[in-house]
């Protein structure tokens, strides 16, 4: 189980004892970012089994603190990983149906609020239509087929999170949840999503801000350029070769290949 926490002082003592009620198998490792109000001192003080605690020098992140957190894990040999937020948003409840898939092949297992079952019982509609609003765009631009793509309560095995290449993830806040989603797809993931009530925090702030939602936004539209480019230049190049069959440029391109493999024992043998 990683949990970030940025400020949580008054929420993390519950969320700690409930995941441990719900899942008392699981090993804890609480990944905070120099949290002023002193989460990290109440976790290291409260000092419980199973509990770890990763203390980072300043805010750096959601999407960082996921990846430092699972690397943590993955150098440890765990065999899956539960993201979860501190807040309480995410009741500690619904661990054993969120983890079950996992247990019957699936690579990714998401707590979903749009699909049938799943809900957010007390959130503003701004919130409800800009959380609908960039599921739908993130599911349409990259054919996610995904319902709750920025979903942040899920259970990846650590086959999936080895094949995604962390180093190489940017994203930091809900472009984080799209670019993990994106990647296992790509990938070749199982990914199944599983019914949750997603309750708003009760105490403390959020962190979530416009800046988080511009990411997200710029990302999504970026990945998306990206992928039609690959196709457009796949259908070009098809084309290329198919109008050089039987050509004038085919023992070119022969030569070229032979000589790129020629080339390749000089170049190692002058390193
Ligand atoms: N370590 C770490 N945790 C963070 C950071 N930003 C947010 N969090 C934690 O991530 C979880 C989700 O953040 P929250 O503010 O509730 O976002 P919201 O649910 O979208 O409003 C909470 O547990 C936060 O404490 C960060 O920069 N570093
Ligand atoms: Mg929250």
């Amino acid at each position: 189980m990683v949990v970030p926490t940025y400020n949580e002082a008054a929420n993390i003592e519950t969320v700690l004892d409930r995941i441990r009620g719900a899942l008392p198998e699981a090993e804890i490792l609480v990944v905070d970012d120099g949290s002023p109000d002193g989460t990290a001192e109440m976790v290291a003080q409260l000092g419980l089994e199973g509990v770890h605690l990763l203390r980072r020098s300043r805010k750096a992140g959601l999407g960082s603190a996921y990846r430092a957190g699972f690397r943590w894990g993955l150098e440890r040999g765990f065999d899956a990983f539960v993201e979860i937020d501190a807040d309480l948003s995410h009741d500690p409840g619904a661990l054993p149906s969120l983890v079950a898939p996992l247990r019957q092949g699936a690579e990714v297992s998401i707590g979903s609020r749009y699909v049938p079952g799943g809900s957010i019982p007390n959130w503003s509609w701004f919130r409800y239509l800009l959380s609908r609003g960039g599921n739908w765009y993130a599911s349409a631009m990259l054919g996610l087929k995904v319902a709750d793509s920025t979903a942040g309560y899920r259970a990846y095995g650590a086959s999936i999170l080895r094949r995604i290449e962390l180093d190489s993830v940017r994203a930091e806040g809900y472009g984080f949840q799209i670019e993990m989603t994106y990647r296992a797809k790509r990938a070749g993931a199982t990914i199944v999503e599983v019914p949750i009530s997603f309750v708003d925090r009760v105490a403390g702030e959020s962190k979530m801000s416009t800046a988080i939602v511009v990411e997200a936004f710029g990302l999504v539209t970026w990945w998306a350029a990206r992928q039609w480019m690959a196709k457009v230049g796949v259908i070009l190049r098809r084309r290329g070769q198919r109008g050089s069959v039987g050509g004038e440029h085919e023992p070119e391109a022969a030569v070229g290949a032979a000589a790129e493999v020629d080339a390749a024992p000089v170049r190692s043998w002058r390193q």
